[in-house]
């Protein structure tokens, strides 16, 4: 039997997605994407899981698009021209959204290369983590295509206009530490304790006012199309959900009582 392309488990109140095509440096085929987007959806829906951990298995992150799946014929042809494209619309875009999108709190744990699409799945998470044999490579330029599943939307925001254009346009490696001065990255560990720190944080996140999370990956999502007026109305609506849940009411009573706050996530 084969083993599956990506690995789903729920511990600690957080759920693991491991990329698992060890093999090719978990690129990322069709039954790859396929497994991801129900992981991904597994985890929305699953009121148990309050946080979410993406990495990879073996000495990769992910490879970007498996290029050995690009049917031959299709290169070079005008007859029978590969589209792309149709491929983001149906299995990339919908993954990057889903990630984006999940009401809980994200990490991605980039152990080895993230590449191409696989650097786009690294940076749609909310905190980014790296291993020092971490490195982050927009490839797509290396074969002619545009970078995609979101790369263009994040790179701007998170290392600024010039970072991304030479990022993208010259195709060149960078290693965890630049990714950290960029600030591409949150934290960068040994190797061999990056899972385990990212696995603590995924627990620690778990154990937080969940709800109020959520609310404020809403608030930074809207931040960039919003004037000062308009972000502020928007705070002001998101703390009148936020002071409505009882999470909020339990944090306040546990810094009066001078203890650990017990958030249910509600
Ligand atoms: O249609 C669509 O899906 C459109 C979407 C496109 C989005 C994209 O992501 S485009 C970008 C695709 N990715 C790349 O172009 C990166 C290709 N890979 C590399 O440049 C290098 O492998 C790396 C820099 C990532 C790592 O280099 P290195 O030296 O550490 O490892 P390696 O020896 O090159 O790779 C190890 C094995 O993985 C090797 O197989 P082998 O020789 O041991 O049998 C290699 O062929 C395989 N592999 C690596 N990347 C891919 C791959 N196999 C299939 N697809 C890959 N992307």
């Amino acid at each position: 039997m084969n083993s599956p392309a990506v690995i789903y488990t729920v511990q600690d109140g957080y759920a693991q997605i491991t990329l698992n095509r060890p093999e090719v440096l978990n690129a990322l085929n069709e039954a790859l994407m396929h497994e991801l987007a129900l992981a991904v959806q597994a985890a929305a829906s699953d009121a148990n899981v309050r946080a979410v951990l993406i990495t990879g298995a073996g000495r990769a992150f992910s490879s970007g698009a498996d290029l050995t799946t690009i049917p031959a014929g299709a290169l070079g042809s005008a007859a029978t021209p590969l589209d792309a494209g149709a491929a983001l619309l149906a299995r990339y875009n919908p993954v990057i959204l889903g990630i984006r999108n999940l009401k809980k709190p994200v990490i991605s744990a980039v152990n080895g290369v993230a590449a191409g699409a696989g650097m786009s799945i690294a940076l749609a998470a909310d905190v980014i983590l790296a291993g020092q044999s971490a490195s982050f490579l927009q490839a797509f330029v290396r074969i002619g295509l545009v970078p995609d599943a979101g790369s263009t939307w994040f790179l701007p925001r998170l290392v600024g206009e010039q970072r991304a254009r030479a990022l993208t346009l010259l195709g060149e490696p960078i290693d965890a530490q630049a990714a950290l001065q960029y600030g591409l990255v949150w934290k960068v560990y040994d190797d061999a304790e990056l899972l385990s720190r990212a696995q603590s944080l995924a627990k620690c996140l778990a154990n937080q006012a969940t709800t109020g999370l959520a609310l404020i990956k809403d608030a930074l999502a809207a931040s960039p199309n919003n004037t000062l007026e308009q972000q502020l109305a928007l705070e002001a609506r998101l703390q009148t959900e936020a002071s409505k849940t009882s999470d909020f009411y339990e944090g306040v009573k546990a810094f009066i009582e001078k203890r650990p706050a017990q958030f249910k996530g509600q």
